[in-house]
């Protein structure tokens, strides 16, 4: 038994963790049919993307296969990803966005 665990004249105070969230990496990838346009439009009302910042990472994908889109929470990044998948079932692109976890 620890020698203070009886003893009311040690005072013991939690001290405060503040955990930080954990965080992810959410993925741009490039296919053949979705429309330019739309994936600039997806950029700028789901992750609040300027058209200029939008265009960069349509781009970037369109070229390289895959971009990335920016780090965000657990809950954004997740968010987001069903809000891109919704509006592309819609009009019937296969745009798709990914998300992995980083080490922070
Ligand atoms: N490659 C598509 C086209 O030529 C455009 C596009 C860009 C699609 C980026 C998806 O993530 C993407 N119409």
């Amino acid at each position: 038994m620890d020698k203070h665990e009886l003893d009311d004249s040690v005072i013991t105070q939690k001290k405060e963790k503040l955990q930080r969230p954990n965080m992810y990496r959410v993925y741009l990838h490039n296919d053949d049919y979705t429309l330019q346009e739309f994936v600039e439009f997806v950029l700028q009302q789901v992750f609040f993307k300027s058209y200029e910042e939008a265009r960069k990472i349509m781009l970037a994908a369109h070229m390289k296969g895959i971009s990335v889109i920016g780090i965000y929470t657990y809950e954004i990044a997740n968010g987001g990803i069903q809000k891109v998948e919704l509006y592309s079932e819609k009009l019937g692109y296969p745009l798709l966005c990914t998300m992995e976890e980083i080490d922070i």
